[in-house]
Order: structure tokens, then C-alpha cells, then sequence
């Protein structure tokens, strides 16, 4: 029998009775792990089985298992939850054990996994292993494979974890829906020997996608293309953590994509290599070095670089509509227009109108009243004023006091002097541009003193 304490490896979860899951076969059943809160829950080392580095799930948790015989047990419930996008706002979300995405699971090469799946949605649901190597009957694809979970039911899932690497589970069931309402889940295969592919810091999240209406809470399920809040682990930015680092380590971050669309993931002040996909580790002499790797849909990249740097690096998706928040969207472009007042007249009449500054799109100095229960389209309070960021973003913290294992943030950067953009008080001198002709800033053509000498081509000789 195993104590709670061995169990218990995040703070914040809790223990859920078995009984009060499954009367059948209680006895059997391990305890489902609840997580209560969205904060990135560092797990402590591998309390039994096999040893093996943890990763650290971004605002998300890994799942505790016991062992029984030799067999590495977890136990999943899939369940409606609350989660919080970001301190402001909350979403009816469906995931496993509490929050959604569910917790990361993480096992060793050559495991014996066998995982409970305790069915607590209004409909039938599976678990897909997206990545594995597995008996057929185990890949967990609703009609193919077994036949759906009903509500109230649990099913079990058992395989060895042959490969190591980075994989994703997620529903093979009313894909669609369940999918786009947030059931999905990281699982690390930990290779045999711990000094393989071993880093200082393993990042791991998922890429998600949501369309909830400003002042609801339940995603709209049939969008396809023009969610309005693009997110990593559930979380947009400012509610992601940020991924601090000691300088001199060396850190990987896998990202998994389970949206819609791709995800050009960008990180700043460094080069990476894509050392792992789904599909395994990459043959070293494939790598060269980008500072953005694309994620397709249905994709993992596993990057790794060297902390050489200190700073607060930006990391995020680069695509723009990607980093603002659910009141950036489907505004009209006001650049150049003059609506002083308009937007206060008609806000008398549509509460949650909304329009884009005059000068661009930034909201500095337009207060807004939003609707309950959303988030405004750029927010992120940075040192230096507005970071203009919401969505897919996250700061990469590299400080040289940082400790081994302490994933706390150290607060922003403190820049040495003469490091950073300053403004220009000196005198500016004219602009030495022509502006004869239209403003060009080179001559135009036939102006008497220009000769052009046109040669027409002339068939397809030369060749
Ligand atoms: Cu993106």
C-alpha cells in the first residue's frame, strides 16, 4: 500500500477518493490526483520506479502514479473543469484531473505504463497515444479501435513505453469538440540511462487554441480558423509563468501543437537546434540553427540551446494575431481616422464596441469599459511600461544567481549601465532626400539630363 506522501508530488493537488470515482473495483482503482490552480507545478525527483529527470510542465503539473507489481499506474478522469486563461478570466473547459490541458505524464523507456480512464463527461470519450508504439487495441480511436468510454465508465490502457521521446494524448472521440474544448495532455518517455539527452532545464507545454465570447465561458466548439485566444497550456500571456534559467545552462522546450493552425515559435537573443519530433530524436548532422521553428498541427519540437545570455528574452509565436487577446479581434482599422468621441457615443449603445486607436492599434489612453469575463487585446505591465503582448508569449528569464532547480521568477532584468536603447536629445539634421518630384528619394525617368537605353528582348536566341 502506498502512503499519500509518496503519492502526493505537486503542491496544490489533491487526492480524490477512489470510491467516489468508481464504486466498481475501488480497491483496484489508484487515486485520481486533482490539481486545484494553473501555476507550473516543478516536480520533485521520481519518488520510486526508475530514476529520470522531470520536466517542467509551463503552468501545468505532472501526474503521479504508483506502482503495483512492477507496473507504472496512473489514473486519468476526464471531466468538465474551470481553468483560468489569466488572473481576469476563466473558461468552462473539459481536461483531465482538474485542469485542462490534463497533467503531463512522464514514464521511463521500458516501462510497463498501465493507465485508468475514468469517464466523467456528459459523453463518450478515448485516449489516443499520439506517438507511441503500442498494440494496436491500446492506440485508443473511438469505433477503430475500442469501442467509446461511456459516462461513468473507466477503461484501461496498458503498453510498455518502448520508444523515448516526447508524445501527446488526447480524445479519438467526438475529435472535434472534445478537442476544442481543451482534452488534451504532454507524455515524456525519459530514455533508459539519465545522462542521455540530459539538459539542465526540460520546458514542456502544448499549444492550444479557444473562441469564448467576450462575457462567456464556454468555447465556441465549431470555430475552425478565428479562435480569439491563442494559447500556451491554456494560459495567454500575461497568466503564462516565464521560463527562468541560470546563465551557462543548458535548456530544452518541447512544444506540442494541437490548435488548428501552425505556430512559428520565436525565440529571442539565441539560436536553437530542433533536436527531437514526435518521432524521435533528430540525427545530429540534420540540425542547423534557427531562432524560430515552425510547429505544424499535430506536431512536437523539442529545441535545445545554451543559456548564454543574460536577460528577459521574449519567447513567442510569431504570428501577430497570435499575441493579442480576445478584445483584439474582429476590430475595424481606425489608423488615420478621426473618431474622438464616436467611440464613447456608440459605446452608450453597444456596451462592448470597441476601436482601434487612431495611431495604430495600441489602447494607451483609450479606457475602454469590457465586458465581463474577457481579456483586453494587449496587456503585460513590462519594466519599461506596456509589453503590448497577450496570447502566445512568455519572457525567458537568464540570471547568473538563478539556482539549480528553483523554477521561482527573479523578477525583470536589471540591465547594466549603457545596455539599453536610450533616447536621442541631440540636434537632428533635414532629412537629405529629394523632394523635386513627388517626394522620391531618387530621380524619376525622363527628365532631360537621364538617358535610358531600353533593349527589348527580342525572340528566344542567345541560348
Ligand atoms: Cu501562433
Amino acid at each position: 500500500m502506498i502512503s499519500r506522501r509518496d503519492f502526493f508530488r505537486g503542491a496544490g493537488a489533491v487526492a480524490v477518493s477512489a470510491a467516489a470515482v468508481s464504486k466498481v473495483g475501488a480497491a483496484s482503482l489508484p487515486e485520481a490526483m486533482s490539481m486545484n490552480n494553473a501555476n507550473t507545478q516543478v516536480p520533485p525527483p521520481p519518488p520510486n520506479g526508475r530514476p529520470f529527470n522531470p520536466v517542467v510542465t509551463l503552468n501545468g503539473w505532472s501526474l503521479p502514479w504508483r506502482m503495483n507489481s512492477g507496473v507504472k499506474e496512473f489514473h486519468l478522469v476526464a471531466e468538465p473543469v474551470v481553468r483560468e486563461l489569466a488572473p481576469g478570466m476563466k473558461a468552462n473547459l473539459w481536461g483531465y484531473n482538474g485542469q485542462s490541458p490534463g497533467p503531463t505524464i512522464e514514464v521511463v523507456e521500458g516501462d510497463r505504463v498501465r493507465i485508468f480512464v475514468t469517464n466523467k463527461l456528459p459523453e463518450h470519450t478515448s485516449v489516443h497515444w499520439h506517438g507511441q508504439r503500442l498494440p494496436n487495441g491500446m492506440d485508443g480511436v473511438t469505433g477503430l479501435t475500442q469501442p467509446g468510454i461511456a459516462p461513468g465508465k473507466t477503461f484501461v490502457y496498458e503498453f510498455v513505453a518502448k520508444r523515448p521521446g516526447t508524445f501527446m494524448y488526447h480524445p479519438h472521440a467526438d475529435e472535434m469538440a472534445q478537442m476544442a474544448m481543451g482534452m488534451m495532455g504532454f507524455w515524456v518517455t525519459h530514455p533508459k540511462d539519465p545522462s542521455l539527452h540530459a539538459v539542465d532545464r526540460d520546458f514542456v507545454f502544448l499549444l492550444n487554441a479557444y473562441d469564448v465570447e467576450p462575457g462567456s465561458y464556454t468555447p465556441k466548439i465549431n470555430t475552425m480558423l478565428d479562435f480569439n485566444l491563442w494559447t500556451f497550456n491554456s494560459r495567454v500571456f500575461p497568466g503564462i509563468d516565464s521560463m527562468p534559467v541560470r546563465q551557462g545552462d543548458k535548456v530544452r522546450i518541447r512544444v506540442g501543437n494541437l490548435t488548428m493552425t501552425n505556430h512559428p515559435i520565436h525565440l529571442h537573443g539565441h539560436e536553437f537546434f530542433v533536436t527531437g519530433t514526435d518521432g524521435g530524436w533528430t540525427p545530429p548532422a540534420s540540425r542547423w540553427p534557427e531562432v524560430t521553428t515552425d510547429v505544424a498541427v499535430g506536431q512536437m519540437r523539442a529545441v535545445e540551446f545554451v543559456a548564454t545570455d543574460l536577460g528577459d528574452w521574449a519567447f513567442h509565436c510569431h504570428k501577430s494575431h497570435h499575441t493579442m487577446n480576445a478584445m483584439g479581434h474582429s476590430v475595424p482599422t481606425m489608423i488615420g481616422v478621426d473618431h474622438r468621441g464616436v467611440a464613447e457615443k456608440i459605446n452608450k449603445i453597444v456596451p462592448d464596441y470597441m476601436v482601434m486607436g487612431d495611431k495604430g492599434g495600441s489602447m494607451g489612453g483609450m479606457e475602454m469599459p469590457i465586458p465581463e469575463n474577457t481579456l483586453p487585446m494587449m496587456m503585460g505591465e513590462g519594466p519599461f511600461g506596456g509589453v503590448e503582448m497577450g496570447g502566445m508569449f512568455t519572457v525567458l528569464k537568464v540570471r547568473k544567481e538563478q539556482k539549480r532547480g528553483d523554477y521561482t521568477d527573479p523578477g525583470w532584468y536589471k540591465h547594466p549601465a549603457g545596455t539599453v536603447a536610450y533616447e536621442w536629445t541631440g540636434a537632428l539634421p533635414e532629412p537629405s532626400r529629394s523632394t523635386s518630384a513627388g517626394g522620391q528619394s531618387m530621380p524619376v525617368m525622363n527628365k532631360p539630363n537621364v538617358e535610358l537605353t531600353v533593349r527589348k528582348p527580342s525572340g528566344h536566341g542567345g541560348h
